[in-house]
């Protein structure tokens, strides 16, 4: 079956669960209300299919795959909500609809980002099975350093700092590690760490996720640039208005599939046997490459 099926028929079963978890525990306040529009306004669903392929590997049960999933949702949403507001990117549009700012106002949309980053870690460290205590608060510590500081956070504060500044490719790369990259190396790797892997396993579900989120962004801002409002859901061209610094901007639009590609193959070689034992990883790392299609 070919990817893009796969990842959408993981979204309706996700988004399933997902809508009555929140149903479950969201009120209908007008707060609720704004968690839940800037949660379930559409969305590819990537990251809980990362989770779900990876909870495939270890074959982690479904409870704490969707667990996983979910959490990781409510914290890409919160992040969402907030690159929307006018103090960050200030796009009235996401996913095709209005901004939660938009839609609500601007102190609710801040509140239901700030909820939604705090209902992740209600699920995290209250609704996981059958997993030992030690585990489950390394877990809520590693989601903690994904988001915080020195992941999603202090990724999107570099992204406002290099603003119309001359930085170099390794700046970049950094700051895609940081805002993007951190999001996605938790999706992969949190299972393999629910399951108790080796060491070696778990660096290698981090590095694989790292990367995935990194070439993810530096193809996220090729599609900012080359497609319609139809096609991303929100307003195009936008990184080159606002003066962002960007890959693209640096080595061109010609150059990104080689250099994507370059660093792809690199890590290959360096992880054989895992790629060989786990065909689909290979082709999903390659699915980036295909969402100009
Ligand atoms: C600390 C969590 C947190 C947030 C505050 C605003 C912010 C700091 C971070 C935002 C970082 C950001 C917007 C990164 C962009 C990542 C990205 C490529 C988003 C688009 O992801 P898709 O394409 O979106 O998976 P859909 O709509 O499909 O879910």
């Amino acid at each position: 079956m070919k990817l893009n099926t796969l990842i959408n028929s993981n979204k309706i079963q996700f988004n399933y669960f997902y809508n009555k978890l929140l149903n479950k525990h969201l009120s209908s306040s007008i707060l609720g209300k704004a968690m839940k529009y800037g949660s379930m306004n559409g969305g590819k669903r990537i990251r809980p299919y990362l989770v779900k392929e990876a909870s495939k590997i270890v074959k982690l049960n479904k409870n704490n795959m969707m667990i996983l999933a979910s959490c990781i949702e409510s914290i890409h949403s919160y992040s969402l909500i907030h690159d929307d507001l006018p103090s960050m990117d200030n796009d009235d549009y996401r996913r095709g609809k209005l901004s939660t700012h938009k839609k609500f106002n601007e102190a609710t949309a801040i509140l239901a980002g700030d909820a939604l980053h705090d209902f992740a870690f209600e699920l995290i460290s209250g609704h996981l099975k059958n997993i030992d205590e030690k585990t489950n608060l390394k877990i809520i510590n590693f989601l903690s350093k994904s988001t915080g500081h020195i992941g999603l956070a202090g990724g999107q504060s570099l992204d406002l700092i290099y603003e119309r500044k001359n930085v170099n490719i390794n700046n970049i790369l950094e700051m895609y590690k940081k805002k993007t990259g951190k999001l996605f190396e938790f999706s992969f790797s949190s299972p393999f760490i629910l399951a108790n892997e080796t060491k070696q396993r778990i660096n290698f579900s981090k590095e694989y996720g790292l990367l995935f989120g990194q070439i993810f962004q530096i193809i996220d801002d090729v599609l900012d640039q080359i497609n319609s409002f139809e096609r991303i859901g929100k307003t195009p061209g936008k990184d080159k208005k606002q003066g962002k610094s960007t890959l693209l901007k640096i080595i061109g639009k010609e150059k990104i599939i080689d250099f994507c590609n370059n660093k792809i193959n690199k890590f290959i070689n360096k992880n054989k046997k895992e790629f060989s034992e786990n065909k689909f990883l290979e082709d999903l790392l390659k699915f980036n490459l295909t969402r100009f299609n």
